[in-house]
């Protein structure tokens, strides 16, 4: 790149690691991985610009039963505030499965695939054409997860992934 102007910026990252069920409070405390004092250099004129990315959750497998979320999460981390998500998924037809995104309360109800007190954002149809998108706007762990037969697309089907939002500096 032919500019000289360079955005540095410090990323602290935390990825969930998606545990089995039957872990504890303490041994799932040991699946946060964390990364620290990341250093980067992106060579951008436009900090406001390079401070936001959009990702299409999936890549291009999009949101479907049975791809690892979680995996997806670790290689496309780290995620900062105001990055997008777009989430892309068949509506339902007599041949495709429903899918549906949900926001799970904490790390237990994730683990545990517990969508009791989940929260929709998008429903069975939402994920049509380009999909909807989701900003990642407050520093705080999100959980998502697909909410379609009772937890078991986000258990067997690994429809769940969980992502922080780092705060990116400028200098
Ligand atoms: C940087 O990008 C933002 C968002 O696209 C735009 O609003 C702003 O005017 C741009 N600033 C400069 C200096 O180009
Ligand atoms: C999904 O990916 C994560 C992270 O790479 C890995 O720990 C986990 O075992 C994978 N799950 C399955 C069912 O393959
Ligand atoms: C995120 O976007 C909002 C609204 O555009 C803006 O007010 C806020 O400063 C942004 N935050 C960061 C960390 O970029
Ligand atoms: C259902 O949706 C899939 C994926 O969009 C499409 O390939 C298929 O033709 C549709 N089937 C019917 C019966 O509409
Ligand atoms: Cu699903």
């Amino acid at each position: 790149m032919g500019a000289k102007l360079g955005g540095a910026f410090l990323a602290v990252v935390v990825v969930v690691v998606a545990a089995t069920s039957t872990l504890d409070v303490a041994s799932a405390n040991k699946e946060w991985s964390t990364i620290a004092g990341n250093w980067n250099k992106r060579p951008h004129p436009n900090a406001t610009e390079a401070a936001s990315k959009r990702f299409t959750v999936g890549g291009d497998q999009n949101w479907r039963f049975g791809f690892n979320y979680t995996s997806w999460a670790i290689d496309n981390a780290p995620f900062f505030l105001n990055d997008t998500l777009v989430f892309k998924y068949d509506p339902p037809n007599d041949t495709t499965f429903p899918h549906s995104v949900y926001l799970l309360p904490d790390y237990r109800s994730f683990q545990n695939c517990d969508l009791r007190r989940a929260r929709k954002i998008g429903d069975v149809s939402a994920g049509g054409g380009d999909g909807f998108e989701f900003v990642l706007k407050r520093w705080q762990p999100y959980y998502f997860a697909c909410g379609e037969h009772d937890g078991i697309h986000c258990k067997d089907g690994l429809m769940k992934f969980a992502v922080w939002p780092l705060i990116r500096w400028f200098y």
